[in-house]
């Protein structure tokens, strides 16, 4: 017989404080495993793009702007299952009064040794 390693939850912060960062800015875990993103103040989103145009929405995976919270609750979360091992490349798309992403709020799942490249690329 086989055995199932157990699944690790993840925690990554979105925004908040007045940063327009994830934190941590990635992660690498298997298959199974669950990244908790909390979007905290202002208005994020987390939306999937790719390592060569990491501002531009792939239309894969987009959240919306459907965690406003100009209160900062920490109740506005966001279970992500990591269904496969390739790398995922995501930002925030808010662009007012500026590009959240341009500014360095980008994510990635996996990237292997191509995180400086991605950030670059933002
Ligand atoms: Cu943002």
């Amino acid at each position: 017989t086989s055995t199932v390693p157990p699944s690790t939850t993840h925690l990554v912060q979105v925004g908040g404080q007045g940063n327009l960062i994830f934190s941590p800015t990635y992660i690498s875990a298997p298959v199974g495993d669950v990244i908790h993103f909390k979007f905290l103040k202002l208005n994020h989103t987390l939306s999937q793009s790719s390592l060569e145009d990491p501002c531009t929405p792939n239309n894969v995976f987009d959240t919306g702007f459907i965690h406003f919270n100009p209160q900062n609750r920490t109740d506005y979360a966001l279970d992500f299952l990591i269904q496969n091992s390739n790398p995922q490349w995501f930002f925030c798309r808010q662009e007012i009064p500026l590009s959240h992403c341009h500014a360095g709020m980008v994510f990635a799942i996996n990237p292997g040794s191509n995180m400086d490249e991605f950030l670059v690329n933002a």
